[in-house]
């Protein structure tokens, strides 16, 4: 008994380090495809980015109230495809300030940029206020899928009918 004690025990301490180098080994070459699939990624993402920015923009207008000053935005519903490029013509004919909120939208899209007057804004962008005669043109990739809200959130105008609907086709 003791002598089949000591050949396991021997045993043991010769395959323990074998095992624990062969796990390293195997520990390093995930590493080392993870790394890779990674770097593969986003060469992808910054090749496709670059196609999507040189595809050239559909051009979509939408007015903040009108020139009779009525409460609404015309149109009141907009369709957006994911993956194509979209240039969003912001105006405000009337001569009331008003408000584009649609929160969740803005988060199921990639904003290129938001463009009024000589200011160029990159990044991220949840609501814009146009002052009256005022116009922005708002260029974006859409994303995510769904149905967002639109509305004005100038107290008062989303009740007087200042809503509408944005979609984003599946
Ligand atoms: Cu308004």
């Amino acid at each position: 008994m003791t002598w089949l004690f000591r050949e396991v025990y021997k045993n043991l301490y010769y395959v323990l380090p074998a095992g624990l180098q062969a796990m390293r080994r195997i520990f390093v070459v995930c590493f080392l495809l993870c790394l890779g699939l990674i770097s593969a990624n986003s060469a992808i993402a910054a090749n496709l980015s670059d196609n999507l920015l040189k595809q050239p923009a559909t051009e979509v207008t939408i007015s903040l109230g009108n020139s009779a000053n009525e409460l609404k935005f015309e149109p009141d519903h907009l369709e957006f495809v994911p993956g194509k490029r979209y240039l969003l013509r912001l105006t405000n004919p009337s001569q009331l300030k008003h408000y584009f909120t649609a929160k969740d939208f803005a988060d199921g899209i990639w904003t290129q940029k938001v463009e009024a007057g000589k200011v160029e804004i990159k990044g991220a962008i949840h609501e814009l206020e146009l002052k009256p005669g005022a116009e922005a043109e708002w260029v974006f990739i859409p994303m995510k899928p769904g149905n967002y809200d639109l509305h004005c959130s100038i107290p008062g105008h989303t009740e007087a009918g200042m809503n509408g609907e944005i979609a984003i086709a599946k």
